[in-house]
């Protein structure tokens, strides 16, 4: 699990730097993610973030997971090969596994929530561990929405035990799985881009994500229900090459924070606004989307987490402390 740990970052760095004669080559910020182009988060980061560091950088983002695949760009960020990512509690958690507090179906409130959440003092060990002994910095948070089950089948979910038997597509990490079994289903790791396919092809039953994302890569086309769960409130961590950052000038370090800062803000708001108004886009596609009993799914998922193995991973008293924000 921690075996690329002992090669961490530092040192390296020096591809994203390679100065002409002049030295007045930009750095050079490459972004993997699978993450499509038109997705809220890859619009602030190319809209807000990249002019925001434009004096002094080149943002250069591969979508599409066509630079590393999913789950490995952390470990890429680690070996000096890629500069910046956006990752999830669930790629931390299979590293560091108190992360996994954060993958707790139910825990975050909402968007202003994980704000709090991210901002708090008892965050400041975690992150330190992470920028430390992965070589990565964990600039901000991003709202990707509250996830929901998407399904191709069309028999009414109230329960989590009408969840019973449903092959859902989860992303492939340990922490993702355990939340698919928490909601009573058969989960399936999968990566995102291969959902549609699979869905289409029947390959899997279903799929969570939340509603922006259901409709930039069309998972309705190839679905007929959407059931409001709202199981997870779901964050990805802008994440930096901290050999990168050491190398910045202080002003430059203080602009990487602030445009990272900025592109969050304008995706959780055009995020929050899509989620608004999606509802009604799907039951004008012919789905059907409705609320089931989101307490008997909140109970069931609680009581699996608080029991689990994961839990005990958990820092003392963290679950009170993000419960008191
Ligand atoms: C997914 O694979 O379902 C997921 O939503 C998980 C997130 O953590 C994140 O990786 C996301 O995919 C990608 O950014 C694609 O939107």
């Amino acid at each position: 699990r921690r075996a690329f740990l002992g090669t961490t970052a530092v040192g390296l760095g020096s591809m994203a730097f390679a100065g002409n004669v002049f030295g007045q080559d930009k750095v050079k910020l490459r972004l993997s993610s699978p993450a499509t182009p038109t997705d809220q988060r890859a619009v602030a980061l190319t809209e807000v973030f990249a002019p925001g560091v434009a004096a002094f950088a080149d943002f250069e983002p591969h979508w599409n997971a066509t630079l590393f695949k999913q789950g490995t760009e952390l470990e890429a960020i680690a070996r000096g090969n890629l500069e910046m990512s956006i990752t999830s509690a669930q790629e931390l958690a299979s590293i560091y596994p108190e992360w996994s507090i954060f993958t707790a179906g139910y825990l975050h409130r909402d968007a202003e929530h994980q704000k709090k959440v991210f901002a708090a003092d008892f965050m400041d060990p975690m992150k330190k561990k992470v920028e430390d002994e992965l070589g990565v910095k964990l600039l901000t948070v991003m709202y990707l929405g509250r996830r929901q089950v998407n399904l191709r089948t069309e028999n009414e979910i109230k329960t989590p035990a009408d969840m019973a038997g449903i092959k859902l597509r989860m992303p492939g990490t340990d922490a993702w799985q355990f939340l698919g079994s928490a909601l009573g289903a058969n989960p399936v790791p999968l990566a995102f881009t291969e959902i549609y396919t699979a869905l289409q092809t029947g390959a899997v039953d279903g799929q969570d994500n939340p509603l922006p994302t259901v409709r930039d890569s069309k998972f309705y086309e190839v679905t007929k229900q959407i059931v409001l769960t709202s199981h997870l409130v779901d964050l990805n961590y802008v994440a930096f090459s901290k050999a990168v950052w050491d190398k910045l000038t202080p002003d430059q370090q203080a602009a990487v924070q602030k445009a990272a800062d900025d592109a969050a803000e304008s995706g959780r708001q055009k995020q929050l606004a899509l989620e608004a108004e999606l509802e009604q886009f799907f039951k004008d596609q012919g789905l059907k989307v409705y609320t089931p009993d989101v307490d008997a799914f909140r109970t069931h998922v609680q009581k699996a987490y608080l029991e689990s193995d994961l839990a005990k991973d958990w820092p003392e008293g963290m679950v009170d402390k993000v419960n008191a924000l």
